[in-house]
């Protein structure tokens, strides 16, 4: 076994790594940005060492300064965690060539997945089916358009070296054909490196379902059941559970058997995930994720196996600790992501900022996987997942009424997050019956009146005066009985507790009254500009687009906050933007 692994990651799959080695007794090296000196990861490890930098690139993607942290601690081991490092085959191979362990699968499976192109051909070597499709790079819009004639639209424009649904483009039939390769090319260009397409039939109403697969250097291949990860939003999943709603068992098994035939076929060793699209009964694979994932934990849940422990014992060279047979899925698990998000009116915008506290909630069948304590900042430089909130019952039914209990205790001051639309996605009938599919958050969900903060939360005035107001929530006794009470004060009052003196947030630009903004337009985070969709003297109305900003690894429409005249235009492409940054003026 190894003796000391350096976790090359941060936030919350840091913790649970640092977690999974101090119960097997391995010392733990965190490594951390500048903005991350006293982190939570960072806490809890035995050893930690600075990298500089506040972005990403400057700290936790710079292999020259995790290298030497790797030589100067002395690790055996690194964990990748997800995200960063965890598929980058170049960095696998660069530490194993010193003698460290890569606590992740042999680089030529990372190669093969992350080329989706040769992943398709891996998996039907295998005998697994993806949908219907082509493996050969789109080379211009007549293959498109011979690909729609052949078998209908709509058809997906795919990079072939993206994933996650970046890049991803719709094409609903031969006029969109044009727009959407130049779309997905720039997109894969600007994400992937790499410009390559290729296409699929597109699935209209797929679930999202994704075989849990572990294998070691023995020989031993295992399925660990299905994680159902259809309540997502923009690529970004918010709701994952096992076992998936109203799947046979005889379908899990087929998809069992399917992602094992996947990772046998590329040689893999380690955790990994095979995705599926099903609909009608019929799965399709999609894709290999060569990590342990986020939603790792309801997998766990139901399964009783500690994934990252079995990962590491894996690296280590250890056989597996259980065989095929004795696996068995019990109860049912759900997971809520808590991001710093802002779902109001289902925007999900980024709400990065100090947490003024944390109250995470506890009790039978409840887990806290969380990165942040009270007093923690979540930085908009990384990802803005502060915890997973993830729940086991005996059955869905009661691991809903679970999730709806868990989240009625989580109280997070200081930034918005997904918790209210949690909230209503488990109290939604659809979900509550599993008829969820991938795009039911963004095209059926209700999202009209969430608010994702807890506290100060700026409304509009009650009592119909301008004055901008905030919520302040104070504790009352009134003959002994205790009484919880919000009053609505104008933003300046002083706060009632320490709890409440938080910033109040940016309001970003197509905010909560369209139409009626200052004609300032914003982004509301940082990112890249991709195109200028306005020009000086152009009309336009509120709500249109005016610049295309890549950020969170997706392009966004800015839109324009109120109708009129474009008069100045701030930015032009290849520009990097922070958040509030003024792109246009509309007067
Ligand atoms: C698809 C699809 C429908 N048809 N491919 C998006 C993420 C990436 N891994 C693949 N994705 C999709 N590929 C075909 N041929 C629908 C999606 C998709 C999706 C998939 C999984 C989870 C959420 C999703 C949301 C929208 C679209």
């Amino acid at each position: 076994m190894f003796s000391k692994l350096l976790i090359a990651n941060r936030g919350e799959i840091a913790v649970r790594v640092i977690r999974a080695c101090r119960e097997l007794g391995i010392g733990t090296v965190a490594v951390y940005s500048e903005l991350d000196r006293n982190a939570m990861h960072v806490r809890l490890a035995d050893e930690a060492f600075a990298l500089g930098g506040q972005t990403a690139a400057e700290s936790y993607l710079n292999t020259e300064a995790i290298v030497d942290v790797i030589e100067r601690s002395g690790a055996d081991a690194v964990h990748p965690g997800y995200g960063f490092y965890s598929e980058n085959a170049d960095f696998a191979r660069s530490i194993t060539s010193k003698g460290v362990t890569f606590v992740g699968p042999p680089p030529e499976a990372i190669e093969v997945m992350g080329d989706k192109i040769s992943a398709r051909l891996a998996a039907e070597r295998s005998g697994v089916a993806g949908v219907p499709g082509t493996t050969e790079v789109i080379t211009s819009t007549d293959d498109v358009a011979a690909f729609g004639d052949a078998h209908g639209y709509p058809v997906a424009i795919k990079a072939a070296y993206g994933g996650g649904g970046r890049g991803m483009k719709v094409v609903s039939g031969p006029d969109g054909i044009e727009a959407a390769l130049s779309s997905a090319q720039r997109e894969a260009e600007a994400f992937f490196g790499r410009g390559e397409c290729y296409m699929e039939r597109y699935l209209t109403w797929p679930r999202h379902i994704e075989m849990q697969v572990i294998a070691d250097h023995h020989g031993t291949a295992v399925w660990l059941g299905e994680r159902d990860c259809s309540a997502q939003r923009r690529h970004q999943k918010l709701v994952e559970e096992s076992p998936a709603p109203s799947l046979d068992d005889e379908v899990r098994t087929a998809m069992g058997e399917a992602a094992v035939a996947v990772a046998r076929g590329c040689d893999y060793t380690n955790a990994g995930t095979v995705e599926f699209l099903y609909q009608d009964g019929e799965f399709f694979y999609l894709e290999m994720n060569t990590r342990l994932q986020v939603e790792h934990p309801v997998t766990e849940m139901v399964t009783g196996i500690d994934l990252v422990r079995e990962q590491i014992r894996v690296a280590a060279g250890e056989p597996l600790s259980f065989t095929q047979s004795e696996v068995t899925s019990v109860g049912h698990a759900i997971e809520a992501r808590i991001n710093a998000e802002d779902p109001a009116g289902g925007r999900f915008l980024p709400s990065p900022g100090p947490l003024t506290s944390l109250v995470v909630p506890d009790g039978f069948g409840v887990r806290w996987d969380g990165g942040y304590e009270a007093g923690d900042t979540v930085s908009q430089y990384y990802d803005n997942l502060i915890g997973k909130l993830v729940v086991w019952g005996a059955d869905r039914p009661t691991a809903i009424a679970r999730m709806q209990r868990a989240l009625s205790e989580l109280s997070v001051g200081g930034v918005a997050t997904t918790a209210a639309a949690h909230e209503r996605i488990m109290a939604s009938e659809d979900f509550q019956a599993g008829l969820h599919s991938t795009k039911w958050v963004e095209e059926r969900l209700d999202l009209s009146g969430v608010t994702g903060k807890t506290d100060t939360e700026p409304t509009a005035a009650p009592d119909g005066d301008d004055v901008p107001r905030v919520r302040r929530d104070v504790v009352v006794e009134v003959d002994g009985k205790r009484f919880s009470v919000s009053a609505w004060v104008p933003e300046s009052a002083p706060a009632a507790n320490s709890a409440n003196t938080a910033a109040r947030p940016r309001r970003a630009s197509g905010g909560a009254s369209p139409g009626a903004g200052t004609g300032l337009v914003t982004v509301p985070m940082q990112g890249t500009i991709v195109k200028i969709l306005v020009e000086i003297g152009q009309e336009v109305t509120a709500g249109e687009g005016v610049v295309v900003l890549e950020a969170m690894k997706m392009e966004n429409s800015i839109n324009a906050d109120r109708s009129g005249t474009v008069t100045e235009v701030k930015v032009e492409p290849g520009d990097t933007v922070g958040a509030g940054d003024v792109v246009v003026i509309i007067s």
